[in-house]
């Protein structure tokens, strides 16, 4: 396994974590998110754990509306986050 193959299943390994807690084994509820953000990203976040940002996030991340955030809706997030470290360790 290359580096980026292992960053890629990590990735798919940590949604399926969240995701397979509750409901649709393959999608993230809003717990879920909230889980996952809190416990992965909370470094990066910082108050990700605020209910009105949760929500916002969620509504955000769920662009086909269908009230769960599928596998293509939390990449978009994680591409997006990713984009913004290399801007910041490039600036560095
Ligand atoms: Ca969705």
């Amino acid at each position: 396994m290359t580096d980026l193959n292992t960053a890629m299943c990590l990735i798919i390994s940590t949604f399926e974590k969240y995701a397979g807690k509750e409901g649709d084994k393959h999608t993230l509820s809003k717990l879920e998110l909230k889980e996952l953000l809190q416990n992965e990203l909370g470094e990066l976040l910082g108050k990700a754990s605020d209910k009105a940002a949760v929500d916002r996030i969620f509504d955000d991340l769920d662009s086909n509306k269908d009230n769960s955030v599928d596998f293509a809706e939390f990449g978009k997030m994680i591409f997006c986050l990713t984009v913004m470290c290399h801007e910041y360790f490039c600036k560095k």
